[in-house]
């Protein structure tokens, strides 16, 4: 791992700080009805930012997390210009302002978003490490999920499919006690989430979420360990949001003694005692590099209300219903006791085959005696394509048929 100097220290405080207060001024942007939609904050959370970035290639590494997105997008190294124009709806954001709060994405900085269907990052994430496994290149993939999506389905496909295949992948539950208004404690049978990895026989373990050194430590031995050709590894931060789940969140299930007691654990706070402790500035300076911060956020909310909305001139996406019949069963097995013959015999008058047919002999382009000698032309070559499918072999039994995963080498794998 990279040395942890003073420097470091003081990367984290300016880092944690600005993301935390550039949230804070999305938060009254929302108020003030300049950002709509969704807003989910990270207020509280951003020390798992900060310790794993610290020890990812940026360069190379990939992350994919849920919509609690814009700190670990900005961390990525996305520019917060772009990121607030994207919260403002405008096209010079990360998706042109088509994407909003919980969809940033950005390919250059591979960040693959910002997902809204809870757990469904997962399998994606697998899915990106996959590729790059396939394509030998080194690199690793961060999948990051809350502590809601555990319990989802996928997550287990997941995780058993990524230990057999060894993927280079770093699973990562932000533990922050709540899934919307629902606890942990109320949703989950185990009490901790990272035993879940251990019965897939993947290395896992708690930390805690306030220390991005802690932090770094983990994820550092966890992508070595991926990038060694040794799989995978799931880690449990424990942290705490501030702001509720969204911003319309009465926050009926917490009392504000419980969000006062976590914000001792703060971990900017933490951090800026240990620079004052260790003297690396004095409190004037921290004060002046916060005043600083904020000019940048400032800067970025200029950018976002001076950029235009992307045009609205019908070349967005479409939707087209396409009316359709199917005249046989679902199947070869359906007995197709849901429809009567005279449907079918009625629906194959709108016959798309029969109408060109009638639009070709009316035009004169072919005559019926010619459309006949067409159709048994087609009907040759299918017997063609019957023929070579018939002399065909069958192929080897033993890539085909054996549980793939039971061979020594993975076929897909190179
Ligand atoms: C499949 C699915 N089910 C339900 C929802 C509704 N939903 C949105 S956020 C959320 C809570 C998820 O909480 P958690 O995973 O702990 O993440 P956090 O918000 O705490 O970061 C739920 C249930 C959804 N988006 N997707
Ligand atoms: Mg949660």
């Amino acid at each position: 791992m990279k040395p942890i100097t003073n420097e470091t220290y003081l990367k984290w405080y300016k880092d944690m700080s600005f993301w935390r207060k550039f949230e804070e001024k999305c938060r009254s942007l929302y108020l003030k009805q300049k950002i709509s939609g969704f807003l989910h904050l990270y207020s509280g959370q951003e020390a798992i930012a900060s310790g794993i970035t610290y020890v990812m290639d940026l360069k190379k590494d990939n992350m994919i997390t849920g919509y609690r997105c814009h700190i670990l997008a900005l961390a990525m190294g996305i520019d917060p210009k772009k990121v607030m124009a994207e919260l403002f709806g405008k096209k010079t954001g990360t998706s042109c302002g088509l994407g909003g709060s919980m969809h940033i994405f950005s390919k250059k900085y591979r960040f693959y978003g910002g997902y809204g269907i809870v757990g469904g990052q997962i399998p994606l994430g697998a899915g990106i490490a996959f590729a790059d496994k396939y394509f030998n290149r080194e690199a690793v993939t961060l999948t990051i999920m809350g502590d809601g999506a555990i319990w989802q389905g996928a997550l287990h496909e997941t995780f058993n499919m990524s230990m057999l295949l060894k993927l280079p992948v770093v699973y990562i539950c932000e533990n922050n006690k709540y899934a919307m208004g629902t606890s942990v404690k109320k949703s989950s049978c185990i009490k901790n989430i990272f035993q879940l990895g251990l019965s897939y026989n993947m290395p896992s373990k708690l930390i805690d979420g306030s220390s991005p050194l802690k932090i770094a430590k983990e994820v550092d031995k966890a992508i070595k360990r991926a990038k060694n050709g040794k799989g995978p590894t799931f880690l449990e931060i424990l942290t705490y949001r501030y702001r509720g789940h969204s911003m319309s969140d009465p926050e009926s299930y917490r009392t504000r003694d419980e969000v006062i007691e976590q914000k001792k654990n703060d971990p900017i706070l933490k951090i800026k005692n240990k620079i004052i402790e260790r003297k690396i500035l004095t409190k004037k300076l921290l004060k002046a590099l916060d005043l600083e911060l904020i000019k940048k956020i400032d800067e970025c909310v200029v950018f976002a209300e001076n950029s235009d909305y992307p045009p609205q001139n019908g070349k967005g996406p479409t939707f087209l219903e396409i009316l359709t019949y199917r005249y046989r069963g679902h199947s070869m097995s359906d007995p197709e006791s849901y429809r009567t013959r005279d449907e079918v015999i009625e629906q194959k008058k709108n016959d798309p085959i029969l109408k060109i047919k009638n639009k070709i002999i009316e035009r004169k382009i072919l005559t019926k005696k010619l459309l006949k000698a067409l159709d048994l032309e087609l009907i040759k070559k299918i017997d063609e394509c019957v023929v070579f499918a018939e002399n065909s072999d069958y192929p080897p039994q033993n890539t085909m048929y054996n549980v793939v995963y039971s061979q020594k080498k993975y076929p897909f794998l190179k």
